[in-house]
């Protein structure tokens, strides 16, 4: 990514040319870091007076990361549950899917995955699912059209709870609709949401899905949301094809909520959980 090429340069050749590292501000700032945060990472640079530049620079950025715990939390005595959550357009049905491919193909043996289609609003967004449903042979449930959201999600829970005696190993991923932070309506149709199913198994991740795209607006947007709803996750996605690497950084810092995933494309398997040293490694890649 090249990122950090000419940062690591100047600060080896011990350059003071303040022009140079104005410039270096503007490359950072152009990756998507926001205006604070390139400002700090120059600072906390030129205070480096380590030999092995590169390793102290990893331990800048890492610094600006959490140290907390990425995994998804799971319910040891029953039903799991992820609601998936979002702006309009950001990637969340395409993410249940994938964070369905990814429970069945990793280490959590024999999962069982439920899909809950809560985003009611429009039959196609029911039918999207339905047919990643189906393409991934996960058990499928969905209401009538227009139905309440928090209704499919209480007959969803329901329907696994009564059909299955053990349920420790199954999960239900509950997919919603898109809405913006603005929209009194939707937050509380997704509070009822949460609330509902809460009565009758834990919620164990509330995931935020972002467009990694969309650069400083997604992070604008995201931390609006995440006032209303309380998120244990961050998702973020179509960072396939896209140079501006710094968005991870700038997010994670300025919301403090852990990135968990990170979606590199349209197909089931273009999911990668999120790691700190893999991640800050691609962004000093020559
Ligand atoms: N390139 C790329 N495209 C993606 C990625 N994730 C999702 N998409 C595409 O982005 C578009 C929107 O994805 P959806 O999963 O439908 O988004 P959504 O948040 O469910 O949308 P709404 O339900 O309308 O709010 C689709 O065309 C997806 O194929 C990704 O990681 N990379
Ligand atoms: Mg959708």
């Amino acid at each position: 990514m090249a990122l950090f090429t000419r940062l690591i340069s100047a600060l080896r050749n011990r350059a003071n040319d303040s022009a140079e590292f104005i410039e270096i501000e503007q490359q950072l700032l152009k990756s998507d870091l926001g205006i604070a945060l390139s400002r700090q990472i120059i600072e906390k640079s030129k205070a480096i007076s380590n030999q092995d530049v590169t390793t102290a620079i990893r331990s800048v950025l890492a610094g600006f990361m959490l140290t907390s715990n990425r995994e998804l939390s799971k319910n040891s005595a029953g039903l799991t549950s992820y609601v998936i959550v979002g702006v309009n357009g950001s990637g969340k049905t395409t993410f249940s899917a994938k964070l369905a491919n990814f429970l069945i193909t990793s280490k959590v043996l024999n999962a069982n995955i439920h899909m809950a289609a809560c985003d009611t609003f429009r039959a196609a967004a029911v039918s999207q699912l339905k047919t990643w449903s189906e393409r991934l042979s996960l058990n499928f449930i969905s209401g009538a059209d227009n139905a309440d959201p928090a209704a499919v999600a209480y007959s969803a829970v329901k329907d696994v709870q009564s059909k299955y005696g053990d349920t420790s190993n199954h999960f239900l991923i509950v997919d919603t609709a898109g809405r913006l932070h603005t929209n009194s309506d939707l937050v509380a149709e997704l509070e009822k949401i949460l609330r509902t199913i809460n009565k009758l198994t834990p919620v164990n991740e509330v995931l935020l899905v972002i467009d990694g795209s969309t650069g400083q607006n997604g992070l604008a947007q995201a931390k609006l949301f995440q006032e209303k709803v309380k998120v244990t996750g961050l998702v973020l996605t179509k960072m396939d094809g896209q140079g501006k690497g710094g968005i991870a950084l700038a997010i994670e810092n300025e919301l403090k909520i852990p990135i968990k995933f990170i979606s590199t494309g349209e197909s089931a398997t273009d999911l990668e959980p999120f790691s700190v040293d893999r991640y800050i490694s691609r962004l000093l890649e020559d």
